[in-house]
């Protein structure tokens, strides 16, 4: 799959940060990227619904991570996957009566217009569920000879007791397991299964949906967990620096993914950081699309807010924190935009040195958009109040905020 057109990352003067940032696993502050190439897969959207707030939140994180590493003269490896093929889009191409694939390819288009608009960079690998079935037939297969996996009604599921490491992404206990496992996407309550949790890697076909041919494992389509592994695996390898999403995906999914690969390699953890962002809520709710309680990022653009403005109003958050879209959360960010453009505005200004050391430093520690966004208001304010008589100061903030925040003044 084609993924979005880049935009440009502005090279700084002086020296990047080595990333601080908060891994699930261990529950600490690591530094994932001793090397010149980071490796980074985050989750992509399952695409049976326009791109709300909450995932242009949890991408924006993300970007900012790369962003980092960029500054920091790494080369960035990114994967994204799409989850092109899964029950919520099946349910909603049948509901709505539309084609599944063209709902999807209708979807991921507007995800990718909505990317571009943000300014986040794109990843090198885009990669469908669909597509990836070649390579996630054989994992299927040997997870099962390994005696991993095992079969129910034709449908093969994983078992998560063959992973002595199972659990030390999420760090939950059984009965927190259970209940997320059946609020996302799991079946505890299925019958026949070895243990509750078990995770399908491959649905056997059912009457009137997609199936492929599986060889041995038989016609179907495989599984969301095993999905990401298959990609992340053959794009990146093992012990990649970062898997990345909402924290809604800690449990089932990174857990999962995590045992998958432990079994299939014998090397845990798959990724050093297991990276999540805080869920947005509307109206006192997480917004989701199967609530239904939606701000669209293209609505949003249609509106005639500026795309800029938007990442703004994201950025204002502190990526683990959960928070609230309001109109006021938006109307800031307006106002803090209008207020930016119009200090970088002017031939001169106070020198601008040590913002860009602010803004590094902020987003070194554990990506602390708030705080970098509060040193760009110092230098803005100091330029309404005083001005200055830097004439390389504007064109510095403006390359700053650009380089490392994805804001385009
Ligand atoms: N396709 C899978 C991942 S492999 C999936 O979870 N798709 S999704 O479309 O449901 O979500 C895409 C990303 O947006 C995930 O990282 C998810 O955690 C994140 N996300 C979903 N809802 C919210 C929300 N309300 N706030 C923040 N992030 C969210
Ligand atoms: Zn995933």
């Amino acid at each position: 799959m084609h993924a979005w057109p880049a935009s440009e990352v502005p090279a700084l003067p002086g020296q990047g940060r080595d990333l601080r940032i908060h891994d699930t696993a261990t529950g600490t502050l690591v530094t994932p990227d001793p090397g010149p190439v980071a490796r980074i897969y985050v989750c992509g959207i399952t695409p049976y619904d326009a791109t709300h707030i909450g995932h242009a939140a949890t991408y924006n994180a993300f970007d900012l991570v790369q962003r980092v590493w960029l500054d920091n003269k790494r080369q960035v490896h990114y994967v994204q996957n799409v989850t092109d093929v899964d029950d919520p889009l099946l349910q909603r191409a049948d509901r709505d009566n539309v084609d599944w694939v063209a709902l999807a390819e209708q979807e991921t288009a507007l995800f990718r217009e909505d990317m571009t608009a943000l300014r986040m960079l794109p990843p090198r690998h885009y990669i469908g569920a669909v597509e990836a079935i070649p390579g996630i037939v054989p994992l299927v297969e040997r997870l099962r000879d390994m005696g991993a996996a095992y079969e129910l009604d034709g449908d093969i599921y994983f078992s998560v007791e063959s992973d002595a490491d199972f659990g030390k992404v999420s760090g939950l206990d059984a009965a927190t397991m259970r209940h997320l496992s059946a609020e996302r996407g799991g079946d505890p309550d299925r019958p026949g299964k070895k243990n509750p949790l078990d995770p399908m890697l491959w649905m056997a076909a059912r009457e009137g949906e997609p199936s492929w041919d599986g060889g041995s494992l038989g016609h179907g389509r495989p599984g969301w967990h095993i999905e990401c592994v298959a990609i992340a695996l053959d794009h990146l390898g093992m012990g990649f620096d970062v898997q990345g999403g909402g924290s809604d995906l800690a449990f089932p999914h990174h857990e999962m993914g995590a045992s998958h690969a432990q079994v299939l390699t014998g090397e845990f953890p798959m990724a050093k950081a297991y990276v999540h962002a805080g869920m947005v809520a509307l109206h006192g709710e997480k917004m989701s699309k199967s609530k239904g309680n939606l701000v669209f990022v293209s609505q949003l653009r249609r509106d005639g807010v500026d795309p800029v403005a938007i990442r703004l109003a994201l950025l204002a958050h502190h990526y683990r924190a959960d928070w609230e879209w309001t109109d006021d959360v938006l109307r800031d960010a307006e106002a803090r935009l209008a207020r930016w453009r119009a200090a970088v505005s002017r031939p001169d200004g106070p020198p601008a040195e040590t913002l860009v050391e602010e803004v590094r430093d902020a987003l070194a520690a554990d990506l602390d958009a708030p705080a970098a966004l509060a040193a760009v208001d110092r230098w803005t304010a100091r330029q309404e109040e005083q001005g200055g008589t830097d004439t390389g100061a504007p064109g510095v903030v403006s390359r700053a905020v650009d380089a490392l925040l994805g804001v385009a003044l």
